[in-house]
């Protein structure tokens, strides 16, 4: 079967940086999106950041990802040749913790903007890549919307059991039902069709 075409492209300044945007290729790896991924430095490589940057769009990326530290001109750079939103991730740095990364990325001069999230925020930033997707795009935003789903469903504290109901009701013996049957698929429709049978007692 063919591989899919990516459509997040993902560029850092360094192999250095890998491990820190770990997260990022987890969370699209999770939520189904296929992505590429480049390292080139704008610095140390700026002809193949140019030429990568500039041809994303007809490889059929629709959003970038530029994660780069210290003097990270990297998502700037790669915002000046495409038409594509670019995110930038600021990568923690061993002398200024980050900061210069993040002042470098976000202080775009009017008429170029990238989008920063948190320093190391590589999780984010594809959860953000997807949701602009969404925009356009009916099975991303489905992504987004099942992601949130599940995050909610999975928050609650309050006891052992998973499940879709706010902890301030939520009791440790709390039998759970679960009412959706097997061919709803769709990890929403599920948590729409979930239904609890509470013991009454105190909250
Ligand atoms: C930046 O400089 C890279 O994005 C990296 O975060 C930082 C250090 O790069 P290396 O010296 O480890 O290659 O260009």
């Amino acid at each position: 079967m063919a591989e899919e075409t990516p459509v997040v492209g993902i560029i850092m300044g360094s192999e250095s940086d890998m491990p820190a945007m770990e997260p990022c290729m987890a969370q699209l790896d999770a939520m189904g999106v296929p992505y590429e991924v480049k390292v080139a430095s704008a610095h140390r490589k700026p002809a193949v950041v140019h030429e990568w940057a500039e041809t994303a769009h007809d490889r059929g990326i629709k959003v970038i990802i530029a994660a780069a530290g210290k003097a990270a001109h990297l998502g700037g750079v790669v915002a000046a040749f495409t038409p594509l939103p670019v995110i930038a991730v600021p990568m923690k740095t061993s002398d200024l913790g980050g900061l210069d990364s993040l002042l470098s990325m976000v202080q775009m001069p009017s008429g170029v903007p990238v989008a920063c999230v948190a320093i190391n925020g590589a999780k984010n930033a594809a959860i953000l890549a997807v949701q602009m997707m969404g925009t356009g795009d009916p099975t991303m935003l489905q992504k987004v919307a099942d992601l949130k789903a599940e995050m909610a469903f999975s928050s609650c504290n309050g006891c052992g059991l998973r499940h879709a109901i706010c902890s301030t009701v939520c009791v440790a013996e709390t039998p759970l039902f679960v009412v959706a049957g097997d061919s709803v698929s769709d990890f929403s429709q599920k948590l729409r069709l979930l239904a609890f049978a509470v013991e009454p007692r105190e909250i």
